[in-house]
């Protein structure tokens, strides 16, 4: 067991990430007996659900003539056009059924506001919002992070950056991970954890 100034993150693993899903990552359900074996070294163990009103600003559906996977600028800067995913309450949103959610405390629900999309587990995509994430992970006693989950190069990876930016000592278990990998985004994400401060472990 790890001390209980360490908590595991686990980014999204939902069926909509995973084959089959709206916004499949591929093999995204290969990683899940490695995070159920993690979640034995951990104290605390928080899960993360990307959970979406059918009416969100980062579907493609919702913005006229929009293809999938094409970007469009918001107030906030530019913003990535996904396929409709992770609507709250369908099966979509629901976590993988393999995945084990009994030794998680805490359930973060990040991008519920129509306007405004939330990679990261700790702030919505203006970098300003806050989920609440830090303060609980503070409270209690938490100073270091392993992240694992889905995608490498979107949630894990903006959730890692606000880690490090928020003053945790932050790991990304690349190989329980999966990245969608569109337009050179794992690469970039790579760049910006190692420059950073994030350790990038296997
Ligand atoms: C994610 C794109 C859109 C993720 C969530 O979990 O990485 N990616 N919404
Ligand atoms: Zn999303």
């Amino acid at each position: 067991m790890r001390p209980a100034t360490e908590a595991l993150i686990v980014i999204d693993v939902q069926n909509d990430f995973c084959p089959g899903g709206a916004l499949a990552v591929t093999d995204g359900d290969s990683i899940i007996p490695r995070i159920n074996a993690l979640m034995d070294e951990f104290a605390t163990v928080v899960l993360t659900q990307d959970w979406h009103p059918a009416t969100h600003a980062s579907f493609a559906a919702n913005h006229e003539g929009a293809a999938p996977f094409s970007l469009t600028q918001m107030p906030y800067g530019p913003q990535v056009l996904w396929p409709t995913h992770c609507v709250i309450g369908t099966d979509g949103a629901a976590f993988h059924p393999a995945l084990r959610t009994d030794t998680a405390q805490m359930v973060i629900r990040k991008g519920f506001r129509p306007e405004i999309d939330s990679y990261s587990a700790f702030f919505e995509n203006d970098h300003k919002t806050p989920t609440g994430l830090d303060g609980y992970l503070r409270t209690r006693g938490v100073t270091t992070l392993t992240l694992v989950g889905l995608a490498t190069d979107y949630c894990v990876a903006y959730s890692a950056l606000d880690a490090a930016a928020n003053g945790f000592a932050a790991t990304v278990l690349t190989g329980a991970c999966r990245a969608i990998d569109l337009n050179g985004s794992l690469a970039e994400a790579t760049t910006k954890l190692n420059a950073a401060g994030v350790t990038l472990g296997q």
